[in-house]
């Protein structure tokens, strides 16, 4: 196992697909804050809201009938795991925002999810063409504990920014820190950059 996962790093590595201070993992880790949500998909509903030209409301059947997009990507997680290769399904970001009637003011998003965890990003970096709304990991719907029935998937920011059980996205012309980010996560999230924290000053 140890050796598999050396052999692993090193190919991601040649790929230029490790981060610095990333190790592979095999599994799936489960990682959040807080308890995992009981959903009851008869009154689940998904809402967009802030910079909108009205504010609106899918349930989870109106939501499963949204055009579907499939990604393959890398997931890394500010602990410093890396799983390599997954695939998810679901709505593409992009076709949201044009969905939703998003004003040209807006700049940012905030994405909440059940129990108040939110996290942040410019709209520029949601609109990249694998960013999405995803209900679907390696073909089946999501576990609960990887946040049945729908999360987004961020995959260019740590794992914090891709958030599970999301019940809305707010889009809006100034930035607002989200759970994480509030703690002092760094804002941006970047793997590549290595931000992981915000840099404390002074002694
Ligand atoms: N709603 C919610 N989403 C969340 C979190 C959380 O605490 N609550 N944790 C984040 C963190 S830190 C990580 S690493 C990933 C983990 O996703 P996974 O459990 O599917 O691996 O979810 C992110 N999304
Ligand atoms: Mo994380």
């Amino acid at each position: 196992m140890q050796d598999e996962r050396r052999k692993l790093e090193a190919r991601m590595r040649q790929e230029n697909r490790l981060p610095p201070g990333q190790s592979a993992t095999f599994k799936f880790p489960v990682l959040h804050y807080g308890p995992v949500p009981e959903v009851d998909l008869e009154t689940w509903t998904f809402r967009t809201l802030g910079l909108v030209d009205e504010e609106k409301n899918w349930t989870w059947k109106e939501f499963l009938e949204l055009p579907t997009t499939s990604v393959t990507c890398d997931v890394h997680c500010v602990t410093t795991w890396s799983k390599f290769g997954t695939n998810w399904e679901g709505v593409s970001f992009k076709s949201l925002v044009e969905l939703a009637g998003v004003k040209p003011e807006a700049q940012y998003v905030l994405v909440h999810a059940e129990y108040g965890y939110t996290a942040n990003l410019p709209l520029d970096v949601m609109l990249d063409d694998d960013v999405l709304l995803a209900y679907k990991y390696e073909g089946e719907y999501l576990e609960p504990d990887h946040g049945f029935p729908l999360r987004t998937l961020v995959p260019s920011r740590y794992f914090w920014k891709s958030v599970k059980w999301v019940r809305a996205v707010e889009f809006l012309d100034a930035d607002k820190p989200g759970f994480w980010e509030k703690a002092g996560y760094h804002n941006e999230a970047d793997p590549w950059k290595e931000q992981r924290h915000v840099r404390r000053t002074g002694w």
